[in-house]
């Protein structure tokens, strides 16, 4: 099918769905200016592959390191907003009470500040932070040493990044409440996600097998394309407002 004949395909399916779910990476917020998760690895971490940053073991063993890249891109964070893929979502969801659950493996906050307050986040959140090790009565911190990851000045517990690293479990609720919408919705949208992190992108294999119709949005490939009834090769930015703003 030619490209208007699958983006009016996906139209339909939009406006007919009771219950949608939509499932985001990296690539939703790409056009609002942040690299996607593959493409943070560059410049200074370029050497470094994912799994080589986002652990709690590369943290314990390079605190500065690790804590020098989550800072590069909370930096970044506060330079960027919303595009118009996130609020056509929100968009979508004010017209629409209870229809869409959006479902989430970014840590920024576009989403959210586009406006959909219940995002489901898997992954966590940049903006924040938690003690490494349980705190204990002793536990506050100083005035941060620059590069340094805050730390407790008695027993030396740091402060990370409440993000789910490698190796960590997704929070239990969010999971649950992605795995249940996965489980439920008629028609699930993955947007902007190569489809390698798991548990997150088994949501789609979910979707289909629950007998749900898949549209990917993504400008190449992903792992995902095998589940999905439509492959739009669009930007999300780009492809989402004219998708939504319709119904
Ligand atoms: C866990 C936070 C239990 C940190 C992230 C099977 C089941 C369970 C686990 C596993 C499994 N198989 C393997 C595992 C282990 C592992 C995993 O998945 N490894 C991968 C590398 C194979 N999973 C875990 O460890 C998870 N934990 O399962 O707990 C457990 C416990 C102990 C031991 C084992 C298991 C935790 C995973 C969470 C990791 N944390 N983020 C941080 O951000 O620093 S994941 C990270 O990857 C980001 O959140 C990112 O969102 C996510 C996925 O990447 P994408 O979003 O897809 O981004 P990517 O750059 O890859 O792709 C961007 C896409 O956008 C591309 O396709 C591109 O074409 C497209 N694009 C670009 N521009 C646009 C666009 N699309 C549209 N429009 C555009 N403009």
């Amino acid at each position: 099918m030619a490209d208007e004949a699958l983006r009016s395909q996906v139209r339909q399916w939009i406006a007919e769905a009771p219950r949608i779910a939509v499932l985001t990476g990296a690539g939703m917020s790409a056009e609002s200016g942040v690299p996607t998760f593959r493409d943070a690895l560059t410049g200074l971490w370029a050497r470094f592959n994912p799994e080589e940053l986002a652990t709690e073991t590369a943290f314990r063993a390079h605190p500065q390191r690790v804590w020098a890249w989550y800072a590069h891109r909370r930096a970044a964070l506060v330079q960027v907003a919303p595009n118009a893929g996130h609020l056509a979502l929100a968009g979508f969801a004010l017209r629409h009470p209870g229809r869409l659950t959006l479902i989430t493996q970014n840590v920024d906050d576009l989403h959210q500040r586009a406006g959909l307050v219940d995002t489901i986040a898997l992954h966590g959140s940049l903006l924040d932070d938690r003690w490494l090790d349980p705190p204990r009565t002793c536990c506050h911190i100083e005035p941060i040493q620059d590069g340094e990851p805050p730390s407790c000045p008695v027993c030396g517990n740091l402060r990370r990044p409440s993000v789910v690293w490698f190796g960590e479990s997704l929070p239990s609720a969010a999971l649950a409440a992605a795995e249940a919408a996965a489980h439920d919705c008629d028609l699930m949208l993955v947007v902007g996600t190569s489809g390698v992190v798991y548990p997150a992108a088994g949501l789609a294999f979910t979707a289909h097998q629950h007998g749900a119709r898949v549209a990917i949005i993504n400008p190449e490939p992903s792992d995902l394309d095998p589940v999905a009834d439509v492959c739009l090769r669009e930007l999300a930015a780009q492809s989402l407002p004219p998708l939504l703003e319709t119904s």
